[in-house]
């Protein structure tokens, strides 16, 4: 099933990193973003690291802080989020699947020393459906502090992905995903990962950036954490990744329409609702409704 033709022409395709991505089931960016910027993502978030309590579940690590809703905590992370590389192989990954990628989650994530390596996990088991065909999620790693062996970085299991999904053992050891601020550590939602211990003293800090099938419920809610009255200080790029666009035929509407109508408020008068469909489906509507008028033209006539 190829839904979006597009995809095929994303630069990623021809990409060293696209095919890495598609080939071994991750790929790290190095220097993707400028590493001072990146600090000063770290920076912003500060704050809200320290009053965020520890997770509770082996999940996500009783050693573990983590908290959502980034694109508020910082403005910085929209440029993150936006990143041109990033989103060129997102939509490498996810493009023949959907016609528009969304985001699924922005998350800050900080293990502290003791922390437990973390339970070896795909994260497109969010979703119980099929499994080997098609690719659900896209997942980007930013360190805000560097990632070594010793702190936790991100442990992937190479070739893991795609119908692998299937096989319960890994054919291959996992890699330590060593990075530093600035790198951006990508891997397909069917690579087998999770944080590794973290041995050090110090914690480690990072923000995972996620982007899934624009039809998919995504793991954030992303319109509670950013209602319109937020959301509509977004570019409109950022604003539809965040759910204020349709993906046709018509999901995520509000009242019939795009739900970027919200950003001049609720309407106060009834609005009409207006077909969203995909280029496919409007042909055969149009001959459908070409064929039925023909039909009503012949009653009449006769
Ligand atoms: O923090 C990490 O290195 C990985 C986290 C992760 O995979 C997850 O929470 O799903
Ligand atoms: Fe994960």
């Amino acid at each position: 099933m190829m839904i979006n033709p597009l995809a095929n022409h994303a630069s990623a395709h021809r990409s060293a990193e696209g095919q890495a991505l598609m080939e071994r089931g991750y790929t790290i960016l190095r220097g993707a973003a400028p590493p001072a910027f990146v600090r000063r993502v770290g920076a912003d978030l500060d704050a809200r690291f320290t009053a965020t309590p520890f997770c509770e579940g082996g999940f996500y690590g009783e050693r573990t802080k983590r908290f959502g809703r980034l694109l508020i905590r910082s403005p910085l992370v929209a440029d993150l989020v936006l990143n041109r590389a990033v989103l060129d192989l997102a939509e490498l990954a996810l493009g023949n699947w959907c016609e528009r990628i969304q985001l699924n989650l922005s998350q800050a994530i900080e293990i502290h020393p003791g922390a437990l390596p973390q339970f070896p996990h795909r994260d497109q088991d969010m979703w119980q459906s099929a499994l080997g065909e098609v690719e659900y999620l896209v997942n980007v790693m930013w360190p805000l502090t560097p990632f070594t062996a010793d702190n936790g970085a991100t442990m992937i299991w190479p070739n893991s992905h795609g119908v692998e999904a299937l096989v319960e053992e890994p054919k291959e050891a996992p890699i330590v995903a060593e990075a530093e601020p600035g790198d951006a550590i990508v891997f397909l939602g069917s690579t087998l990962h999770g944080a590794g211990a973290n041995h050090s003293s110090a914690a480690r800090r990072s923000i995972i950036v996620s982007y899934c099938l624009g039809w998919l419920k995504p793991y954030e809610n992303q319109w509670l954490a950013y209602p319109p009255d937020i959301a509509k200080a977004f570019s409109p790029e950022l604003a539809a990744l965040a759910g204020y666009a349709q993906h046709r035929p018509n999901l995520g509407n509000f009242e019939g329409q795009c739900p970027s109508i919200l950003f001049a408020g609720y309407p106060a008068e009834p609005v009409a609702a207006i077909d969203a469909l995909r280029p496919d489906q409007s042909a055969l509507l149009a001959d459908h409704i070409a064929w039925q008028r023909c039909a009503l033209d012949e009653e009449r006539a006769a």
